[in-house]
């Protein structure tokens, strides 16, 4: 057995969609069940839950809502979640999450309304903040070729063009220097070639996430989005 971490990681994995984020977190969950690293699995939107429900009715085009309230409704469902995500850390459990607050910011702000990318990000801040972000970086036209795509909202090249760029931005914020933001207590955001075979995608994410579960855990408070 394992020896239990003083807490537990929070991992994040983001990316267009299509990039192979849910494949890739399946495996992640196997490598660390099979070496008895305790983890929990999250995934956003959690479509179960009442403001999920609604969430996935306007994802599939059964509904319709403003691009504000939409926003609000995906940061609200990550809301009902943090002090389960923080007490599952604290227990010492590791948590691998598909898709977090950057996906909110992300689609939001490459919506034709041209939502400001400040606003996006408000209604997060002081969410838990993880603390690894593997950002599976994929061009629009390679995932289009991916099975699948095109189903729901948001599916369509030109604005996962536009995704891609806040990604950018967003992956240069997070790791700018002058930040008034201790270093240590900023995630590390790594960003990887979604672009290869899912076993050469896999191995490297297993690079990354192998310093973050190891039994001596992590001894730095959880922190919190953008503060
Ligand atoms: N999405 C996801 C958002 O627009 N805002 C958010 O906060 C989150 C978490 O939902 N195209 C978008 C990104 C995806 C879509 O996600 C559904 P998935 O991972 O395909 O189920
Ligand atoms: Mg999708």
């Amino acid at each position: 057995m394992a020896t239990k971490p003083s807490r537990g990681a929070f991992i994040v994995i983001e990316g267009l969609d299509r990039s192979g984020k849910s494949t890739q977190a399946a495996t992640l969950l196997e490598r660390l069940q099979s070496r008895n690293i305790p983890v929990k699995f999250h995934k956003f939107p959690d479509r179960v839950t009442p403001i999920g429900q609604m969430i996935d009715s306007y994802l599939r085009s059964k509904s319709d809502l403003d691009d504000h309230v939409i926003h609000l409704l995906f940061s609200a469902n990550r809301w009902e979640l943090a002090a389960t995500v923080e007490q599952t850390l604290n227990s010492g459990t590791h948590i691998v999450c598909d898709r977090y607050a950057f996906s909110g910011i992300a689609f939001t702000a490459s919506k034709p309304s041209q939502i400001p990318f400040e606003w996006c990000r408000t209604p997060d801040i002081s969410l838990p903040a993880p603390d690894l972000i593997l950002y599976l970086d994929i061009s629009p036209n390679k995932a289009k070729e991916r099975g699948g795509y095109g189903e729901e909202r948001y599916e369509q090249e030109e604005m996962q063009t536009r995704v891609r760029e806040v990604y950018r931005r967003m992956r240069e914020e997070t790791m700018a220097v002058g930040s008034n933001r201790e270093s240590e207590n900023r995630p590390q955001w790594v960003e990887i070639d979604a672009g290869r075979s899912v076993e050469d995608v896999g191995k490297e994410i297993w690079i990354h996430v192998e310093p973050f579960v190891q039994p001596s855990g992590i001894s730095k408070p959880i922190g919190r989005l953008w503060m």
